[in-house]
């Protein structure tokens, strides 16, 4: 093993106080970029968090992981970057998106080194406790993509261990424009064997159809009884997205039975990683991309944030559910509730005049007769500014609706629609966090809705109700502000 270059410390963190559009109670880089979460692993008591980053600049370009580490899962402290590239290494132009696993004992690394032109598999091993990476004089540890595939991309893993063998899935995309995932198998993380594709036959081929050029992100897990398969989808033609693949793994092969968007905020819910914690439970973060240019990015110093932690299980009919870590609960403070509400067509009713901008709101919603039910968040005073989340009960969607979300002409304002869980029995239990410029949003556990905002008014932030079409009722409905985490 050889030492690494000796990684800069990490920087110090902007002041969230000093820009409100930074959120405070999420994850995000002391300064400078954030994207995919990477090696995510519980160790000792302690979460790790790694992420692509690069320490220089406000923008893409060359990625090292950044490191922290939380109690909780809520609050984190930084620690010193964890891979930086190696001048004459594999890595020489970025450390990629990887994986932490348990060898024996040895927390290790297993990251995608770019340099030469190559996208190819290297390890690092840590002595410390995760601090200190040495990175494996055996990198890269494959040589390329296998014989006989002109492969569009070879990176990011998804590593998990099998009767007494370590098995790895690579991303990658086919000749023919389809992505696709390599499966390898090794005793020692270090010497891979290649096996075959992971997913294939006339389910692959249908499924690929919609999931873009390159499959990003592979994360393989079993869930219950059944195989969950998360791909990031890259270059469909449309919108990058989370691709949730349900199947049957049989035989070191998986068949995908059924495909799903993992959130329909599409791009802004990018690269999610999973791992098990020590409750037992499937734990989940993804990346949450900006909506605004690079310039207004660079101005502020620091782009991209980790999603809240969810959790990820099966309902009763045995479909992928998420829901939001019951550890956020501690940052609740000041609280306000409604048993029942009962709107009336067309009058608007103002639950709260200024909620600030770090929030939650958790309520049943019921549709009643109305057509629609309209909830309006981060109201500026003048009404000007406004988002909405439309439940239809007559389309059975729910949309993001950031058309007046902020008076800048510059950030992105597309609407994103997700349909309502088709649950006749249940209520529609929405539960959405608000955080300076970050929304998510889920009904259910079933219809994931992340995405970005940036009101510009500096008071106010008022939540309405409206009903359209008829009368509509919201039981239980609580708001909480959000303490911070970060300042
Ligand atoms: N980001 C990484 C890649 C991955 C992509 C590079 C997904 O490893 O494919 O920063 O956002």
């Amino acid at each position: 093993m050889s030492r690494a270059t000796p990684a800069p410390r990490s920087n110090p963190r902007i002041p969230a106080a000093r820009d409100p559009h930074r959120p405070r109670f999420h994850f995000l880089a002391p300064r400078n970029w954030l994207n995919d979460p990477n090696g995510l692993i519980q160790w000792q008591g302690q979460y790790h968090l790694f992420y692509q980053h690069n320490p220089k600049a406000a923008v893409w370009g060359q990625i090292y992981w950044g490191h922290a580490v939380s109690p909780d899962l809520v609050h984190w402290s930084d620690l010193p970057l964890a891979l930086a590239p190696s001048p004459d290494g594999p890595d020489c132009d970025g450390c990629w998106s990887g994986v932490t696993v348990n060898h024996s004992g040895v927390p290790t690394l297993i990251y995608t080194g770019v340099g030469q032109g190559q996208q190819r598999p290297c390890v690092a091993t840590s002595t410390d406790g995760l601090l200190t990476w040495q990175k494996s004089t055996c990198n890269p540890v494959i040589a390329g993509p296998p014989a006989g595939f002109a492969a569009a991309g070879f990176r990011d893993h998804s590593v998990w261990q099998q009767d007494g063998a370590w098995y790895m899935l690579i991303g990658s995309g086919e000749q023919h424009g389809r992505g696709t995932l390599f499966l390898y198998r090794s005793q020692n993380l270090l010497d891979w064997e290649y096996l075959h594709p992971f997913t294939n036959g006339a389910e692959h081929q249908r499924f690929a159809l919609f999931t873009g050029e390159m499959w990003e992100c592979p994360s393989f897990l079993a869930l219950g009884d059944r195989h969950i398969l998360l791909i990031s989808a890259c270059n469909t033609g449309q919108e990058d997205f989370t691709a949730a693949f349900t199947g049957d793994y049989r035989d070191l092969h998986f068949t995908p039975t059924a495909l799903e968007k993992l959130d329909y905020g599409n791009r802004y819910f990018y690269a999610p990683q999973t791992f098990a914690d020590s409750t037992g439970r499937t734990l989940m973060i993804g990346w949450v991309k900006e909506g605004r240019s690079i310039p207004a990015q660079v101005r502020a110093g620091w782009a991209g944030v980790m999603s809240l932690p969810k959790s990820l299980y099966l309902d009763t009919a045995g479909r992928l559910c998420q829901a939001f870590v019951p550890e956020l609960q501690h940052l609740r403070q000041d609280g306000a509730s409604w048993q029942e509400l009962s709107l009336t067509d067309g009058q608007p009713v103002e639950l709260l005049s200024d909620t600030g901008r770090q929030f939650e709101l958790e309520g049943i919603f019921t549709p009643g007769s109305a057509r629609r039910t309209l909830l309006a968040l981060l109201r500026s005073p003048d009404g000007a500014e406004e988002t909405r989340l439309v439940l239809d009960w007559s389309e059975q969607t729910l949309t993001l609706d950031r058309s007046r979300s902020s008076r800048h002409r510059n950030v992105e304002k597309t609407p994103y629609s997700a349909p309502l869980p088709a649950d006749a029995a249940k209520p529609y239990r929405l539960h959405v966090f608000v955080d300076a410029s970050i929304i998510e949003v889920l009904v259910n556990g079933r219809a994931a809705i992340t995405s970005r905002v940036y009101p510009t008014a500096s008071a106010g932030c008022a939540v309405t109700l409206l009903a359209e079409g008829g009368q509509t009722g919201v039981q239980n409905l609580q708001i909480w502000k959000i303490a911070p985490v970060w300042d």
